[in-house]
């Protein structure tokens, strides 16, 4: 009998990888959708299968993890060997304007998962994988944060996950639940939501080479972060869940960037040099030079400024992770580093904003339902 995955959060960035990743390892998956008014599954349309074809190996399920009892009928349906508990309302500047959805979602959401597994007495049959996060470490504690660095979160999103984290733990030491936390320091790729700083800089940098957008505005550019791909982030969550012993892991680079140098960076890739000049809310970035004859762009060109509406009420100023025990007793090695997920975000993005440049260049850019 192949494994059943049950996969909340897969219609996410980290969901559609691990979906693809499980597939591949054999396992049937089932997933957790919100119902949206719009389709909210491009990033596994690939994965799709027909509800009418027999046999699938990917089954999706409408829910919630605001709703105890969908998601106590649907483990209970699925009876799953492995869930990966991902589904989060994930952005740190939204919960700062969603709290409580945040605490419902992020936190307690996690218990409903544990104790659907508790009363339906599938405590030994079903393992849980935590989606937890470097954003714990919050307020710098020591460098780098280790599993054994203490927490001071410093977001809602981060106190949820807090809550999240150690009702996990309690539901492993009190029921004997194979339930494990995967601190994650912050992962990217090609498929992370737009409004994330990295994939907002990849977008921006290929509409301002592509002549499509004239400035980019961000937020706080001296923060740091330990940058890794989801690819690579995935394999880690799988390896967590197939130990003799459940125990809680960071995963990690170990390798710290500031958001300004992730920036210099992207426009690298294209060709494009700038010149930083002043700071805090006026700093700007100018086109130093530009090599690449694909791209007009005019030199001495404002590109970068600073938008204080970006600025977070309590900010997390360095993340660097030490991803040691799971590199020991995993086994697990990232496979690509900083400049390989820039080039891997910049390849996608530049193409991305090809194709809406050729549509808008021949008329097709919109259809305009209200005319
Ligand atoms: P995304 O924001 O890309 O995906 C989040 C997923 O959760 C989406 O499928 C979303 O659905 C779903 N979701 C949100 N709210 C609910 C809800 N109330 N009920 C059911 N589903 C819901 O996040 P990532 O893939 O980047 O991250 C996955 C998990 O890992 C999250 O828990 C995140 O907090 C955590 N994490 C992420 C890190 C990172 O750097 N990416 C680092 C450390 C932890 P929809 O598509 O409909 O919005
Ligand atoms: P983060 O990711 O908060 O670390 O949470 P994000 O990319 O949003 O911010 C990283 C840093 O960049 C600074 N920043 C900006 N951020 C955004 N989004 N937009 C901007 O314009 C901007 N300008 C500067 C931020 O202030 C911050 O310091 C991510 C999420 O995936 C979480 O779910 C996850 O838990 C953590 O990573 C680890």
């Amino acid at each position: 009998m192949p494994k059943k995955a049950l996969i909340t959060g897969i219609t996410g960035q980290d969901g559609a990888y691990l979906a693809e990743f499980l597939l591949k390892k054999g396992y049937v998956v089932h997933g957790i959708k919100r119902r949206s008014s719009l389709f909210n599954t491009d990033r596994i349309d690939h994965l799709y299968q027909d509800p009418h074809v027999e046999n699938r190996n990917l089954i999706l399920h409408y829910g919630d993890l605001t709703d105890s009892m969908n998601l106590t009928r649907i483990i209970q349906e699925v009876q799953p060997d492995e869930i990966y508990n991902l589904a989060a309302m994930s952005h740190v500047a939204v919960s700062f304007d969603t709290p409580e959805y945040t605490a419902n979602a992020d936190g307690v959401g996690t218990l409903r998962i544990l104790e659907a597994i508790r009363l339906l007495g599938l405590e030994k049959k079903t393992k849980v994988y935590q989606a937890s996060t470097s954003e714990l470490y919050g307020l710098v504690q020591e460098v780098p944060q280790s599993e054994k660095t203490p927490f001071y979160p410093r977001s809602p999103y981060a106190v949820a996950k807090m809550y999240a984290y150690w009702i996990t733990v309690n539901y492993r030491e009190a029921y004997g639940i194979y339930a494990c936390n995967g601190i994650l320091f912050n992962h990217e790729s090609p498929l992370r939501g737009e409004t994330f700083v990295t994939r907002k800089i990849t977008r921006a940098v290929s509409k301002i080479a592509l002549g499509m957008q004239d400035c980019l505005y961000l937020g706080n550019m001296n923060a740091k972060r330990d940058w890794g791909h989801a690819k690579d982030y995935i394999k880690a969550m799988w390896l967590i869940l197939q130990q003799d012993q459940p125990e809680d892991y960071v995963i990690a680079t170990g390798v710290t960037t500031t958001v300004r140098d992730f920036v210099k960076m992207a426009f690298a890739e294209v060709g494009i040099e700038l010149e930083f000049s002043g700071e805090g809310e006026n700093e700007v970035a100018v086109i130093k030079s530009c090599s690449n004859p694909e791209f007009n762009v005019e030199i001495g060109k404002e590109v970068v400024k600073v938008d204080p509406a970006y600025y977070r009420p309590t900010e997390v100023d360095l993340l660097i992770g030490d991803p040691t025990k799971s590199k020991e007793k995993l086994g697990w090695k990232p496979e690509y580093d900083l400049a390989g997920l820039v080039k891997d975000m910049m390849q996608s993005d530049v193409k991305l904003m090809q194709k809406d440049k050729y549509l808008r260049d021949g008329g097709y850019e919109t259809l305009n339902y209200f005319e």
